[in-house]
């Protein structure tokens, strides 16, 4: 935790990226008790201001530390069969169909312990941190029983223990239907309201609800359900939909007034009208759609017209976006849906910060918790521009420097 006693700490010179745009000139920075205390630009600094202030890295660009708002990263086993299989014209629907997909993972973490499950999770997070992740959401939805899912929660929880990173967590029990309950989808969602999410918050251990509504998984009906259930339990609502097919998850998570809908190739205009209107953030998951080499391109132009923010996420998981490069997906989120490198890194930090409803997150500026990155780059684009690892100098949690190379 940061203390008082820490000294205060000073970044000169530094390109900053706030959050939502670049800042014109070099700034200087300074850090204390684990916020932001002050933002100048460079030529107005008068560095005796600040006579117990440290140097903590000079020149480079500073970008918010990134939030990763999507991940279903505590999963055992892998997928490279399925992969294999989908390169040869199974589709993702067939496999998932024929007892693959999510069920083949949901077999390998059920029959994981949590000690397996943080080994298996770990490299994984240990990625996200080394490209700058500060604060991740991490979903359940491979365990579908009341048991692995509150397991791979409780995973995610210490997860946050043993790395300096913010973790969410969201329960996804909604994510597909366990076989136990094949042909009783309905007294599965019964299960969810009434066992899972009591349990999850009786645990503390979820943040937030999420649903997969899709025709491989549930009805608008039954993630309604569970978004009832959320709301009686006070837990923030997120939905994966719109993803392969457009059934209207969206508006009717933000009539739940959702924080995100995820995913949303298939989103319509009077979808992104009711996101508008509540204020639900559109998680664009350039991975997934790259991985499962869709065609169907979100509706970027009226989410920019309706002012819907757009975060950028990893989905980091086993079946669709087995990637854990958040810059990655600031260069996918741009090649592939054409986004402005500004607006990916926006996506990647105060939006995706939103989509987790910590607004306070995600930005430099005076007051807010100083997660930071310093990059060895000379323009933030260059974040969305070129693939490659290695380029964050340090990275700093909570006015704590976790990372410097
Ligand atoms: N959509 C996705 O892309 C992931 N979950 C979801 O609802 C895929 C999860 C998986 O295939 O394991
Ligand atoms: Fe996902």
């Amino acid at each position: 935790m940061p203390s008082e006693s820490m000294p205060k700490q000073l970044w000169r010179q530094v390109r900053v990226f706030d959050g939502l745009k670049q800042l014109d000139e070099e700034m200087a920075v300074l850090v204390a008790g684990g916020r932001i205390a002050g933002l100048w630009p460079e030529k107005d600094f008068d560095d005796s201001s600040v006579p117990d202030a440290v140097e903590a890295g000079r020149g480079g660009v500073m970008t918010p530390g990134l939030v990763d708002c999507h991940t279903h990263l505590v999963y055992a086993g892998n997928r490279a069969g399925e992969f294999e299989q989908r390169l040869e014209g199974v589709s993702y629907e067939e496999i998932a169909r024929a007892g693959g997909g999510i069920i083949s993972s949901v077999r390998a973490t059920r029959a994981a312990s949590e000690d397996d499950l943080i080994a298996a999770s770990l490299p994984r997070l240990d990625a996200l941190l080394a490209d700058g992740v500060t604060t991740v959401e991490i979903k359940s939805g491979y365990g579908l029983s009341v048991e692995s899912e509150l397991k791979m929660l409780r995973v995610a929880r210490r997860l946050g223990e043993l790395r300096p990173v913010r973790v969410l967590t969201t329960l996804l029990g909604a994510h597909a239907l366990p076989p136990e309950y094949a042909g009783r989808a309905d007294d599965y969602i019964s299960l969810i309201c009434e066992e899972m999410i009591p349990a999850a918050v009786a645990g503390n251990l979820a943040d937030a609800v999420d649903v997969f509504c899709e025709g491989i998984a549930f009805s608008p009906a039954q993630c309604q359900r569970v978004f009832e259930a959320a709301k009686t339990y006070g837990l923030a609502i997120k939905a994966h939909a719109e993803q392969l097919s457009n059934l209207g998850g969206s508006a009717l998570a933000a009539r739940y007034g959702a924080l995100s809908a995820d995913h949303v190739e298939y989103l319509d205009e009077a979808g992104v009208r009711a996101m508008a209107e509540a204020g639900t953030v559109a998680v664009l998951l350039p991975g997934a759609f790259h991985v499962l080499r869709e065609t169907q391109l979100p509706p970027i132009e009226l989410l920019r017209q309706y002012g819907v923010p757009m975060a950028v996420a990893s989905d980091a998981n086993p079946g669709t976006s087995p990637i854990c490069m958040p810059t990655l997906m600031a260069n996918l989120a741009c090649t592939l849906f054409r986004l402005t490198p500004r607006e990916a890194l926006a996506g990647m930090t105060a939006h995706g910060a939103r989509a987790l409803g910590l607004p306070e997150l995600g930005r430099i500026a005076v007051g807010a918790p100083a997660d930071m990155c310093l990059w060895d780059i000379q323009q933030p684009a260059e974040l969305a521009y070129a693939v490659q690892a290695g380029r964050l100098r340090q990275r700093v949690f909570n006015g704590e420097v976790t990372h410097a190379c």
